[in-house]
């Protein structure tokens, strides 16, 4: 789409014009992002962070010097002279001033939205508690394994908004709860919602109202990808849409088969690749995989050039990544398990059991899900962080534990419980922020040490 066709679709899906007075709310790398976008379109916008030194309060300051920037607290006036408001996923839709801004009819625009108005290009969207990143990096290999250019990004790290470019043919964006929470155009060409499991219960009222902003993601008239194996998800079906399904139980859709003696990955009755030939572990990356052929199918990818794809891609950094074999143990890092859901899924991959490090901040969940599969795959548990506590009150004793103050304290605590032959796995079921930057600092730390117990 030309600048000018982006400026009527932006008038007529979103009522923006020169007129409007944009107030950009976040100005991480959403709201630097929007800001590019705004500026490109010649829409006038201020921003607004309530840290006093935003991440990307320099790059606005040296490109967009005209800008009005507000920051260290959110300030009133800039919300009640906005007739549009872009809030960036970091913040909730309860802050006070924009509950305020929105009541008094002050439009809730997102990132989200303004791309999908600025491109008429497919966009295949993808949402779920679990997987969403190695599902929308899969899709990206196979794309371009497949000679259709694929740009991919959203929440898995670069802004949607910054994908945009006239030779890409296929979208694949990665999108939160929070981004979906806050969109109003999006109609995707193809969507999915992976898997439903408590997460982020700190910024949702239950379970239900978690899953209807997921839900979300089917809005308008596209290809629905659904899992049959989640009970929550397949009930979204819709009988007047197309859509296709996933399940590694149920043979129907896109599934697992065995077919002389070897599992294959297949389609309704056509076997497509070996299981064996998955280079990502577990049950839980062959739902993934599935789901990623059932989304490229209905994108119309080539089935060979997707295979390839899968068979070349061995998993993301931080998501069951074999570290090191020290001594007859495996180290194991899944930092990126920051949820119970992500936890249980790695848990059960296992036929032996093992030793799990798990710990951090739980963000509100309910840890006693977790506890069978603790009991039934746990030899003994780790616990770190601000919810140490909380999950060993919930072992109640089940199976041994141990207490530690940092991922190398785990570590070495691990390496004496551990003999030839077991596993040790990072997969704390909880945020890091309470003790690291993030997931992949905590990784870091975790391979760190690893590798001095090697030294
Ligand atoms: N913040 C403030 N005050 C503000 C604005 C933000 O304190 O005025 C805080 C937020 O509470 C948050 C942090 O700053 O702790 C970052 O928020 P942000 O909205 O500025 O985040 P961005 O830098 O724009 O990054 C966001 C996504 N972050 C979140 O949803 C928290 C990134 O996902 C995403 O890659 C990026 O947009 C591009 O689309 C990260 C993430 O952690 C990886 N996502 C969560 C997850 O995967 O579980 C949802
Ligand atoms: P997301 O982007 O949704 O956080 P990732 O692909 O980054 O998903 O994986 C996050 C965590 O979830 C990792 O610990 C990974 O092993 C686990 N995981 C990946 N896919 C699934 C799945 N389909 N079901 C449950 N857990 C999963």
């Amino acid at each position: 789409m030309n600048n000018e066709e982006i400026s009527k679709s932006l008038n007529t899906q979103l009522s923006l014009d020169e007129n409007s007075k944009i107030l950009v709310v976040g100005l991480g790398e959403t709201g630097f992002s929007v800001a590019k976008f705004l500026h490109q379109h010649a829409l006038s916008f201020a921003v607004i962070d309530s840290r006093k030194k935003p991440p990307f309060n320099d790059a606005l300051l040296q490109d967009f010097p005209d800008t009005p920037v507000f920051t260290g607290q959110f300030d009133k006036t800039p919300f009640d002279v906005a007739t549009h408001l872009v809030v960036s996923p970091g913040i909730s839709l309860q802050e006070e001033l924009v509950q305020k801004a929105i009541l008094s009819g002050t439009q809730l625009i997102s990132d989200i939205d303004l791309f999908a108005c600025s491109t008429n290009k497919p966009i295949i969207a993808i949402t779920g508690s679990n997987g969403k990143s190695t599902v929308t990096t899969m899709l990206g290999l196979m794309g371009n394994a497949a000679n259709t250019k694929t740009a991919i990004g959203g929440n898995l790290g670069k802004p949607a908004l910054d994908l945009l470019n006239e030779d890409v043919k296929l979208y694949v964006v990665e999108l939160s709860s929070f981004q979906l929470e806050r969109i109003s155009v999006l109609n995707a060409s193809i969507a999915t919602i992976l898997n439903i499991s408590a997460d982020h219960m700190d910024r949702h009222d239950d379970i239900a109202s978690y899953a209807a902003e997921k839900q979300k993601i089917f809005s308008g008239d596209g290809i629905m990808v659904l899992n049959d194996d989640d009970t929550l998800v397949k009930a979204m079906k819709r009988k007047e849409r197309k859509s296709f399904s996933f399940s590694v139980i149920n043979k129907k859709g896109f599934h697992l088969e065995t077919q002389q003696d070897e599992e294959w990955l297949m389609s309704t009755d056509q076997p497509l690749m070996r299981k064996v030939d998955l280079s990502v572990e577990g049950l839980h990356n062959v739902a993934n995989a599935l789901a990623a052929l059932a989304l490229g199918t209905a994108a119309g990818l080539n089935t060979q050039a997707m295979c390839n794809a899968l068979r070349s891609f061995k998993g993301l950094d931080h998501r069951m990544q074999k570290i090191a074999n020290i001594k007859g143990v495996t180290w194991v890092n899944d930092s990126k398990a920051t949820n119970m859901g992500a936890c249980i899924a790695a848990l059960k991959g296992y036929q032996d059991k093992v030793i799990l490090i798990a710990g951090g901040d739980s963000k509100g969940a309910d840890i006693q899900e977790l506890i069978p599969v603790i009991k039934e795959k746990a030899k003994c548990v780790v616990l770190l962080g601000k919810d140490a506590e909380k999950i060993d009150k919930a072992i109640n004793g089940s199976v041994p534990s141990y207490r530690a103050e940092s991922i190398k304290e785990a570590v070495q605590i691990a390496a004496t419980l551990a003999t030839k032959g077991e596993n040790v796995l990072l997969s704390p079921a909880c945020a890091s922020i309470d003790q690291y930057k993030n997931y992949q600092e905590r990784g870091d730390k975790f391979i760190a040490a690893v590798k001095e117990l090697a030294a």
